[in-house]
């Protein structure tokens, strides 16, 4: 194939698919392309078809995006982006473009519309976002069974799992309550958190994720993913001891983190 920006892509879909947190059609992402990447793989302007959304797109018109398609496994993207991928231009406000890819007549995922919110909303507050992502890690699916779901109790547990977790999100994690997925109402509440929140949890299915580059927002759900598997496996163990708030707060001073006030301290 030989596209380095689709290589990297469907890289990062292969080794969610490895960890087992996008079982069969399980999961969807989106990544901000730059013309010259577009470039590099078709032309920039030849619209094959087009897909329409009721949302307002006019802050990211002309702005491309590779995204998975509808029905589509992460398992098969590796051996097959033409099929699983498509490259889309946000051509007005409401119309996405298909320049390349869903060779096979496909479409883009049910969750394009919560994508494109949570694009727009995290472009608002940093320029250089470009990713988001949707996956169904185990632990964090676990901890929705047995947690409550308000994210600052979310926020602090999981901080205190692990060192890394407030250096890897000190803005904390956002918790949504079940609410049917590929609908308007969870587009709505995702981007709502995502004001503020780089993670939102989706209870009884999974994360949605976001972030500058695949690095960063695969190494977020990792840290994420890796706090909720020590969770589940101590919660019912008697503790000795734990990360005090302190502590927490002695890290946050060292490294000069900038993280949510009101959780410990
Ligand atoms: O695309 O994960 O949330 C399959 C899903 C829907
Ligand atoms: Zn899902």
């Amino acid at each position: 194939m030989g596209y380095k920006c689709i290589e990297e892509v469907t890289e990062i879909l292969d080794l969610l698919y490895k960890h087992g947190w996008d079982e069969r059609n399980g999961g969807n992402l989106s990544y901000i392309l730059t013309e010259e990447e577009v470039e590099s793989v078709c032309d920039t302007d030849k619209v094959k078809r087009t897909f329409t959304y009721n949302f307002d797109m006019s802050s990211i018109v002309g702005k491309y995006f590779v995204i998975t398609g509808t029905g589509k496994y992460f398992k098969n993207c590796l051996k097959d982006p033409e099929t699983n991928l498509g490259i889309l231009k946000v051509i007005d406000n409401h119309t996405l473009g298909l320049l390349w890819g869903y060779k096979d007549g496909g479409a883009p995922t049910s969750e394009a519309p919560t994508h494109l919110k949570c694009h727009i909303e995290r472009l608002k507050v940093d320029p250089k976002h470009r990713l988001v992502c949707h996956c169904h890690p185990t632990n964090v699916i676990c901890m929705t069974h047995i947690h409550d779901l308000d994210s600052n109790h979310w926020t602090e547990d999981l901080w205190k799992m692990q060192t890394e977790s407030i250096v890897v999100f000190p803005e904390g994690i956002a918790v949504l309550p079940w609410i049917l997925c590929g609908g308007e109402e969870i587009g709505i509440a995702t981007a709502e958190k995502m004001k503020e929140y780089r993670s939102v949890v989706w209870a009884q299915h999974g994360l949605f994720c976001t972030g500058k580059t695949l690095d960063e927002v695969f190494g977020l759900i990792e840290t994420i993913e890796k706090a909720a598997e020590i969770y589940m496996k101590i919660c019912d163990k008697p503790r000795l001891q734990s990360i005090t708030n302190e502590q927490l707060l002695t890290l946050a001073k060292a490294f000069k983190i900038d993280f949510r006030h009101g959780i410990i301290d």
